[in-house]
């Protein structure tokens, strides 16, 4: 109640022993300015607590907080703009990208990014993302892709596995049936407006770091104007991928890494990656 994180987890430990005073420092963690002290809606395990920590964090490293807008999706992020501190729209389901594209070009200065689940990005929204991606957008966007449509209760995303049931696949995907599940790094790659792709899956502390170096690349991207980025987030939705929050974990980094493999699809530092 009213100490601030710094002070409670910067503390150090000295330990004697016969081989001497041995000082620890504690590791040093506290809540990002740019995330608000608030109790987010999100499942226990929930991967967009993750992402929104992560984005907070390198918005906050890179000194932009106050000329950062971010636009929040349709599906279970849409209560975004109540946990980032810095300014947050919302827009109708998958139409961030085009709403990003607006705030750019009327605003070039700001640093904007679009926040979509795989419901919103890959399906409803799938000709406002390929477009903006096409046009080359100096705009970034981060994609949380759970395999499922998290918000109305559990149906058949684009992204979902072949064989994974949902509720409006109960018995699993079927490719005959329901098609293949969309790669969206892999899609995006061949477009030459595309700067920046990247993948990652959220299934560990180290994947976390990687999350962290992605999403500040990323903003790089397009403070340096270099046109549009993407980080793909693999993500757990316990409740929805029906695991407990530690089998979710396993589910992103040891399944859906089979389908959608991690790793950079793009980068306009090294043209051919
Ligand atoms: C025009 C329109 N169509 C359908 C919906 C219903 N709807 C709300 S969220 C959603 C999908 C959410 O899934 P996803 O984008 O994967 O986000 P998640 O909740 O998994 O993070 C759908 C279909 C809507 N709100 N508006
Ligand atoms: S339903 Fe899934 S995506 Fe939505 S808050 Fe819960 S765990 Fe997260
Ligand atoms: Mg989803």
């Amino acid at each position: 109640m009213g100490i601030r994180s710094e002070e409670t987890h910067n503390r150090t430990l000295t330990v004697r022993s016969p081989s001497g005073i041995h000082t620890f420092m504690g590791k040093k963690y506290s809540r990002p300015e740019a995330l608000r002290d608030v109790a987010t809606h999100y499942c226990a395990g929930c991967g967009h607590g993750i992402v929104h920590r992560v984005i907070a964090e390198a918005v906050d490293e890179l000194g932009i907080r106050t000329r950062t807008v971010g636009i929040a999706p349709v599906g279970c992020a849409v209560l975004a703009y109540d946990y980032f501190n810095f300014d947050v729209t919302e827009a109708a389901h998958g139409r961030t990208p085009a709403v990003a594209t607006g705030l750019k070009r009327a605003m070039p200065d700001r640093v904007i990014f679009s926040y979509q689940g795989d419901g919103d990005l890959a399906a409803i929204g799938t000709a406002e993302i390929v477009h903006a991606a096409n046009r080359g957008e100096n705009i970034t966007v981060f994609f949380v892709n759970n395999a499922v449509y998290g918000m109305t209760g559990g149906q058949m995303a684009p992204t979902s596995l072949l064989q994974q049931k949902t509720t409006t696949t109960p018995t699993g995907r079927n490719a005959a049936v329901h098609g293949s599940p969309i790669r969206v790094c892999e899609l995006l790659a061949t477009l030459d407006g595309v700067a920046y792709l990247e993948r990652v899956a959220l299934s560990s502390p180290k994947a976390v770091r990687k999350l962290k170096k992605a999403v500040t690349k990323a903003f790089r991207t397009q403070m340096d104007g270099q046109g549009f980025s993407l980080v793909e987030c693999l993500s757990s939705c316990p409740t929805y991928q029906r695991l407990s929050p530690t089998d979710a974990l396993s589910f992103v980094g040891d399944v859906m890494t089979k389908t959608f493999p991690p790793g950079i699809y793009k980068d306009w530092e090294k043209k051919d990656a």
